[in-house]
């Protein structure tokens, strides 16, 4: 059984961080209501939705992937690297405590889970404004006891390695060759994003099923010539808040 944690998106969501992308106005009843239909699909994927409730004061408190990895052994909770984030772990912690024990990354590191891409046994990593080597080094520390090896990679020109590369499947990379570089990836195959959606290689593995936006037709078409499952959300709004579709849960097995 997968459970997938959530949280409703906070009323603040319009003071996000931004890092790349300009500030739009967010349509926060949209949001809510897109919030939602994701978690349907989560559910329509076979994962038990466990909705924590909004964090007001906490703008990017719905961006939970990024204040925890959760691995089968044991959950890292993260140190982000925006002060703006940091009050996000607790509430996090306690919704985790439940299901793993819990290790943390401590002063001087930050790292965030956009940046950690687990495929089998391998945890890449990117080395980012949000992810340092102090947080890269305890997460090397705190994993490697359960047999995990640990790939930092460089990345530029987007907020998170998973902006720029995820897992569609099987041996496939869902990848933005100008933000990664597809060398530390050995052995795997790639599908490359459009040209024309340089945002489109985020997408969220569940199963045998890929939850992908609404908005990368052209991507969405490469995945099909592929023969992937592809389930698709309309995210426009958190897409305003530098989000996407990985960033929205934390999926684990109970
Ligand atoms: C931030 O800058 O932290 C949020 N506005 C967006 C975080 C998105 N997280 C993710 O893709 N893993």
């Amino acid at each position: 059984m997968l459970t997938a944690l959530t949280r409703k998106v906070s009323p603040n969501l319009g003071q996000c961080e931004l890092t790349h992308i300009p500030r739009q106005e967010i349509d926060l009843d949209l949001a809510r209501v897109q919030h939602e239909d994701y978690e349907h699909a989560l559910t329509e994927s076979g994962c038990q939705v466990v909705r924590l409730p909004e964090e007001i004061y906490m703008p990017d408190s719905v961006f939970v992937e990024d204040v925890a990895i959760v691995l089968d052994e044991v959950a890292i909770i993260t140190r982000p690297g925006v002060e703006s984030r940091r009050e996000e772990v607790k509430s996090i912690s306690d919704a985790l405590r439940k299901y793993r024990a819990l290790s943390a990354i401590n002063p001087p590191g930050t790292l965030e889970g956009g940046d950690v891409l687990k495929i089998g046994m391998t945890l890449y990593v990117g080395v980012t404004e949000r992810t340092n080597e102090s947080g890269i080094r305890q997460f090397v520390d705190l994993v490697k006891p359960y047999g995990y090896e640990v790939e930092p990679v460089e990345v530029n020109g987007c907020l998170h390695l998973k902006s720029a590369v995820t897992h569609a499947g099987g041996d496939t990379l869902l990848i933005n060759r100008s933000w990664v570089d597809a060398k530390p990836f050995q052995g795997k195959d790639f599908i490359a994003v459009h040209p024309d959606e340089p945002y489109a290689a985020n997408a969220l593995l569940v199963g045998n099923e890929l939850i992908y936006p609404a908005n990368f037709p052209k991507t969405h078409s490469r995945l099909l010539d592929h023969n992937y499952t592809v389930k698709v959300v309309d995210v426009s709004e958190l897409q305003k808040a530098e989000g996407a579709v990985t960033c929205c849960s934390l999926i684990f097995r109970q």
